[in-house]
């Protein structure tokens, strides 16, 4: 069979069972389009407002489908858009295929028109990356892209792809990778890095500890394993925090949960992990935003990390001991030599490091308006988030019950990630309701694709904390800035209500909480697209927090 490189591509894309696309066409990929228009009825294609837009989408989509998200540009402008949905990719470890369409072969180097070397630009933010300069390594190459984003420890990779290939033709005939897919999968083999004994001695550990905890993050949840975090947690009773990326792996409604630790989380998780003499990572990389201060992190605890990637192993914290490989194999060992116990003592500690405070909940803040959101919305609700204050609220407040229901941009802290993010989770999750939690100076960034939203008739409620301000960074000012509010009041005067209106989307506004009850109860039982816009004070801070450069331990409550 006849075949140019376009249809090679989608035939190819098929294959792999992908039938879901975000992109932007562009003279580069004309004849990918073009191939696309012949089999459309076999994809659907979501053409976005914006190329970072459709890199965010195929974000999102990838993590609440647990497949692939691809995401298609056009050479120059059209990759160098998707540069940060990349990133914010690469730093969460999601895996993607973003196929870009390049100059002809005869022209690369010249600095022809729209040209880019997106490979070079995209070598430290991909897991890897291709150029194809030849048609008979085409397939090859989206295949071997495929199996790489999402082996192992999952990533985006990325496929540059000459337009003249595009349309060479071959005579096709179905590669089979499997040697390909062994080869990866031995090299993933030859990394894990545990044997019974290993296995014995973190059982051991863990069976004699007084004070144990988990900290379990992004990982937990990529790799399918919040089933077996959970068995593990109640067997040997112990209590689980979680990084921003960790939230779902166990129900926040669960008396072990607590939620989430580091810089922004709850004073029970960051003083359980400081008094702990055992602290337990699974699937987190202790990031700066979770440690605080190196030195005083977890300080009187044995250190266990098990990871599938052996680059996290001792990269921030020191450990004394580490299992790399699949974790369900690691952790479904761990918890056959784990005694079944109940912890009382520490538990009741535990509870003590609670704040106890009387709550108004009649106040219109950020924590009753989302707390009344989860539990209005909750088993329905998949919640993306873009960044800034609201998106730590989201964190704190919302009651994550399963795995894969919080999107949000936690390595890169992408503004303007959470409208793109929004439409893949909806796309990719159509039967479930997507809530996006933005900020005023977030949803600024890519409000464009409230097109894209409408379009599809994608019923995402949008919850717009319009506080006026940059509020994160504001409050960094206020914090530690002696309140020198340098370019962070953005009081413009956006009509947001408005904005919605222009693109055939309800608005509302609210200001109170008895307002806000009733518009979520009114939106809740449509299935419309809707912005709620709630105006709040913008000298609200996130509380608690952990000064920058201090141990988890001295956080400031208020
Ligand atoms: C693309 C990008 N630019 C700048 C920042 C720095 N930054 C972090 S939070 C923040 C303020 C976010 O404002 P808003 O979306 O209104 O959220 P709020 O904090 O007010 O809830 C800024 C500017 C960022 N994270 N991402
Ligand atoms: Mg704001």
């Amino acid at each position: 069979m006849k075949l140019n490189g376009a249809q090679v591509v989608l035939r190819t894309l098929k294959d792999l069972d992908v039938d879901t696309l975000f992109g932007y066409p562009g003279g580069a990929v004309i004849p990918l389009y073009d191939a696309l228009y012949e089999v459309r009825d076999d994809f659907t294609h979501i053409r976005t407002s914006h190329e970072q837009g459709a890199s965010h989408a195929a974000d999102g989509y990838a993590r609440v489908t647990g497949k692939v998200g691809v995401c298609i540009a056009t050479s120059g402008p059209g990759a160098t858009n998707t540069v940060t949905g990349i990133a914010n990719a690469y730093m969460d470890s999601i895996p993607m295929l973003v196929i870009t369409g390049q100059v002809p072969t005869n022209l690369l180097g010249r600095d022809s028109f729209q040209e880019i070397d997106i490979t070079g630009v995209t070598n430290p933010i991909t897991k890897h990356n291709y150029l194809v300069k030849d048609i008979q390594d085409l397939e090859d190459t989206i295949k071997k892209a495929f199996h790489i984003a999402k082996s192992g420890r999952p990533g985006p990779v990325l496929v540059d792809i000459p337009k003249d290939i595009f349309l060479t033709d071959i005579d096709y005939k179905e590669i089979d990778n499997k040697e390909f897919v062994e080869f990866v999968d031995n090299k993933l083999k030859n990394e894990d890095s545990f044997d019974d004994e290993l296995i014995e001695t973190i059982a051991d550990k863990i069976n004699k500890s007084k004070r144990p905890a988990i900290y379990a993050g992004g990982g937990v949840i990529i790799s399918g394993n919040s089933d077996k975090l959970l068995e593990l947690s109640e067997k040997n009773d112990i209590p689980v925090t979680n990084s921003l990326m960790g939230l779902g792996s166990i129900s926040r409604k669960n008396k072990l949960s607590l939620g989430l630790v580091g810089m922004h989380g709850s004073r029970e998780a960051n003083l359980t992990v400081h008094n702990s003499d055992l602290l337990l990572a699974i699937g987190a990389r202790f990031s700066d935003r979770v440690i605080g201060k190196p030195d005083d992190f977890a300080k009187e605890a044995q250190i266990i990390h098990i990871d599938r990637d052996e680059s996290e192993v001792s990269k921030n914290i020191a450990v004394d001991n580490y299992a790399v490989g699949d974790m369900s194999i690691i952790l479904e060992k761990i918890i056959k030599r784990v005694n079944e116990k109940k912890r009382e003592e520490w538990l009741d500690e535990v509870e003590g490091f609670k704040v106890k405070k009387e709550k108004n909940l009649e106040e219109f803040s950020p924590q009753n308006i989302l707390k009344q959101s989860s539990d209005v919305l909750g088993e329905e609700a998949i919640v993306a988030t873009d960044v800034g204050q609201h998106q730590m609220w989201a964190a704190q407040n919302w009651d994550f019950l399963y795995p894969n229901t919080f999107v949000t941009s936690g390595g890169l802290g992408t503004m303007g990630f959470g409208l793109g993010a929004a439409i893949g989770t909806q796309v990719g999750k159509p039967d479930k309701r997507t809530v996006l939690v933005t900020g005023d100076g977030s949803f600024r960034m890519n409000c464009n694709e409230l097109a894209t939203v409408r379009k599809w008739d994608l019923p995402i409620i949008i919850l717009l904390f319009n506080n006026s301000s940059l509020g994160m960074v504001r409050q960094w000012q206020k914090l530690f800035q002696e309140e020198k509010y340098s370019e962070t009041d953005i009081t413009d005067e956006v009509d947001y209500v408005k904005l919605a209106d222009a693109y055939g989307i309800d608005g509302y506004r609210v200001c109170n909480m008895k307002d806000f009850k009733k518009t979520l109860d009114i939106v809740s039982k449509t299935r419309e697209p809707v912005l709620i816009e709630c105006e709040l004070n913008k000298d609200a801070c996130v509380y608690p927090i952990v000064p920058p450069g201090k141990s988890i331990d001295k956080l400031v409550i208020e």
